[in-house]
């Protein structure tokens, strides 16, 4: 099967260029100008850029709280990340006390059978020990070559050591580590406070989790990193405290990378005062219209390297699980579908970064940080033809009526997008046609392989 993709502008490696590309099978055989060929399908990208798939870094599926399961699982959250031009996502399987990485990751296999993208896994590690330290190599020898630690959560948090030793362990086997950074104990301590001012609602999360609570966290992990002589990750960089701390590392000659998210580039803390506040309680919160500019300055900047969406979706109900104390209300929101429509609308369109940056932010940075370039984050000959046909004069109002995702709720719920993904080829097959998804369950997992930490 052959297709060819006619008359767009490849936006790819920091360039963008007229070219038409022409798939064959499952990879991309010809990047060239008026390409005349036999070919089975032909697409006309006219007025579109011609990008390499996206790749999510950062979805919860199926993701068990313990006192509620997220509301997307793989058939539907994928189905929902793939309509939005997602054609990898990377989902934390996640190890559980008591349970073995070997365990989590089997389970997390048969969690994604029936996936609508392409799917690795990065593994949350909620203990450090010498049974885990020798299952390091085995999840590398089957492809998950990242990992990621929780400063906060009472079910998941290690300890500082704990991320020194694992950090040291890791790197020479070409591995990445991801921080969730929060300071614990002031957490709590600001949890208290909270509660003796009779605060119980939404509008507590915030205030509980103020900016400092990550930006120390970010400073500690740049230290710790520092001291174990390795790259670090702080997975969904909320703050401009924490942006600072990195600043500082980088500075120092550290080797980091950054991950935000969209609800910290269009969403600040005033939302958790509406009616339904609730949906908007995820860790970190939304932050102040400050923090947002500092975020967008920085990926003008290339100071932040890619763009997850903490995708962990609860409906209204589960919700509600914290009416009476906002500490119950299961952390998450649904974003993953809309990721690149809220960028293109937030970032590029407000000239805060070019459209070549957006195709790095959601694909490229990505795949080399996180062992997959150049068969994904890349148009060129010889890459997986995963493509997304991105239309950026596509004007879309967001409402989880619309979404796909399996929630009755969302935190972008009314904002006005312009540039969408039109259509979208996964692995060489058509699964988005005019913003329709087509085709189903094709996805496949991603075997990764070391990192090729472009920012050493
Ligand atoms: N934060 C969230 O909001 N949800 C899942 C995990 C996390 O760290
Ligand atoms: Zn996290
Ligand atoms: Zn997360």
């Amino acid at each position: 099967m052959k297709t060819l993709i006619k008359n767009g502008t490849v936006v790819t490696g920091g360039k963008s260029f007229r070219a038409d590309v022409l798939v064959s099978g499952e990879t991309i055989e010809r990047v060239g100008t008026d390409l005349c060929t036999e070919a089975d399908r032909v697409i006309d990208a006219e007025g579109c850029y011609v990008m390499a798939g996206f790749i999510d870094t950062h979805t919860h599926f199926d993701l068990d709280l313990g006192t509620t399961v997220t509301a997307d699982n793989f058939p539907t959250g994928t189905r929902a990340a793939v309509a939005g031009g997602t054609t990898t996502v990377l989902d934390f399987a996640t190890q559980d006390r008591g349970m073995t990485m070997q365990e989590a990751l089997d389970l997390w296999h048969k969690k994604a059978e029936g996936s609508s993208c392409n799917y690795g896994f990065h593994m949350a590690v909620s203990e450090w020990n010498g049974d885990r330290i020798a299952e390091i190599r085995p999840m590398v020898d089957q492809g998950v070559t990242s990992f990621k630690m929780y400063m906060v959560y009472d079910s998941m948090r290690v300890d500082d050591g704990a991320m020194y030793d694992a950090l040291k362990r890791t790197a020479d086997l070409g591995c990445i580590i991801g921080v969730h950074c929060e300071n614990y104990y002031l957490l709590q301590q600001k949890i208290r406070e909270c509660r003796e001012a009779g605060l119980t609602g939404p509008t507590a999360h915030p205030l509980s989790r103020p900016d400092i609570v990550e930006g120390e966290a970010v400073g500690r992990l740049m230290r710790i990193a520092q001291l174990a002589g390795t790259p670090a990750w702080v997975v969904h960089l909320s703050t401009e405290a924490g942006l600072e701390e990195a600043r500082r590392a980088k500075a120092r000659g550290q080797e980091i990378y950054l991950e935000t998210c969209p609800q910290y580039l269009v969403l600040d803390d005033s939302c958790f005062s509406e009616p339904d506040g609730a949906k908007y309680v995820m860790s970190p919160p939304p932050r102040k219209k400050a923090d947002q500019d500092a975020l967008l300055d920085a990926l003008g900047k290339d100071e932040i390297d890619f763009i997850g969406t903490d995708h962990c979706s609860f409906t209204m109900e589960q919700k509600a699980l914290g009416k009476d104390d906002f500490t119950k209300i299961p952390n998450g929101g649904a974003g993953t579908q809309n990721r690149a429509q809220l960028v293109h609308t937030a970032a590029v369109r407000t000239g805060r970064i070019t459209i070549e940056q957006m195709a790095e932010l959601l694909s490229g940075n990505a795949a080399k940080v996180f062992g997959m370039y150049p068969k994904k984050g890349l148009i060129a000959e010889g890459s997986d033809a995963d493509i997304v046909i991105f239309d950026p004069a596509a004007e879309e109002t967001i409402s989880y009526r619309t979404n796909l995702h399996n929630c009755d709720n969302s935190p972008y719920e009314g904002m006005h997008t312009v540039g969408k993904a039109r259509d979208v080829l996964l692995n060489g097959e058509l699964v988005v046609q005019n913003g329709t998804v087509i085709r189903t369950g094709t996805g496949r997992f991603v075997f990764r392989g070391k990192s090729l930490r472009p920012n050493r």
